[in-house]
C-alpha cells in the first residue's frame, strides 16, 4: 500500500500538518561535548546527566522519521582547530581552565574531529543523512543548511536536541524567519535548567505560535498506531 505522506499532529497551539516528502527532522547537537562528562557542557559548570535522559526518545524519533522517509539532519556545534570561526565573545565563556579549544578528557573542547565532538553512538547518523557543523547557536548561521533544505523542497521542520533554550530555540527562531513551519518535540529536547526548558516550550507556542509548535512524541506515535498500514 502507498504510504500516506500527510500527517496532522496534535500540538500546541493547534494542529501541525506536514507532508513527509517536504519535512526534515533536525536533531540539534546530540554530541558527547554536551551529554558526557568532560565536555563543553560540563566546562560551563552544568550537570550533564539531565541531558542523557532524552536519548531513548530521540532515538525513537529518529526511527519514526526514517520510517516516514523524512530528510534527517544532525547538527554538531563545532569549531575549526585554529578557532578562526570562534569569536572572543563566545570563547571567553566558561571557566578559565576549560574554554573552547582547550584540551579535555575527550580531546579539545568543541573542536571539529575531536572525540568529544562526535554525535553520541545511540544517535549516530546513517549513510545519506546530513551532518551540519555549525559554529554558532543557530543551525542556519554560517552553514549550508538553508541551501540543503531549499534544494530538497523542504517546508516543515521537526526539531529535537539540546539545549532547548540555547541552540534549539535559536535554530527555531532562525527557521521561522526563513519561512519554515517548525515543531519541537517536547520530550526529545532537554536543558541543563528544567525551568528554562519549560519556559522555552511556552515561548515557542504562545501568542498563537509566535515561533512554532510543540508536541510530545506520543502525538506522533499514536498516528502510526491508528493506521498501521502507513508503515
Ligand atoms: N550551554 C548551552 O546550554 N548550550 C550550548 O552551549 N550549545 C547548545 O545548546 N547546543
Amino acid at each position: 500500500m502507498t504510504q500516506q505522506t500527510e500527517l496532522t499532529i496534535d500540538a500546541q497551539p493547534g494542529p501541525f500538518t506536514l507532508d513527509s516528502t517536504k519535512t526534515a527532522l533536525i536533531v540539534i547537537d546530540m554530541q558527547r561535548d554536551f551529554i558526557e562528562p568532560g565536555g563543553f557542557g560540563e566546562s560551563l559548570g552544568n550537570d550533564v546527566s539531565l541531558l542523557a535522559e532524552i536519548v531513548p526518545t530521540v532515538a525513537a524519533l529518529l526511527a519514526f522519521a526514517r520510517g516516514h522517509r523524512w530528510l534527517v539532519v544532525h547538527t554538531r556545534e563545532s569549531h575549526a582547530p585554529d578557532l578562526s570561526d570562534c569569536p572572543a565573545a563566545k570563547r571567553l565563556r566558561g571557566a578559565p581552565n576549560a574554554r573552547i579549544g582547550d584540551a579535555g578528557p575527550m580531546g579539545r573542547i568543541l573542536i571539529r574531529g575531536e572525540p568529544g565532538n562526535a554525535i553520541i553512538e545511540p544517535l549516530a547518523p546513517l549513510a545519506g543523512e546530513l551532518v551540519i557543523d555549525k559554529p554558532g547557536k543557530g543551525a542556519f548561521y554560517a552553514t549550508r543548511l538553508g541551501e540543503e533544505l531549499a534544494i530538497r523542497g523542504i517546508t516543515h521542520l521537526v526539531f529535537a536536541g539540546v539545549t532547548t533554550e540555547v541552540c534549539v530555540q535559536t535554530s527555531m527562531r532562525e527557521a521561522n524567519d526563513r519561512g519554515y513551519d517548525s515543531l519541537l518535540i517536547e520530550d526529545a529536547t532537554a536543558s541543563y535548567f528544567p525551568a528554562f526548558k519549560q519556559a522555552t516550550l511556552d515561548m515557542i507556542s504562545s501568542q498563537g505560535g509566535i515561533v512554532g509548535w510543540t508536541a510530545p512524541f506520543s502525538s506522533l506515535t499514536k498516528l502510526d498506531e491508528a493506521i498501521p498500514a502507513w508503515r
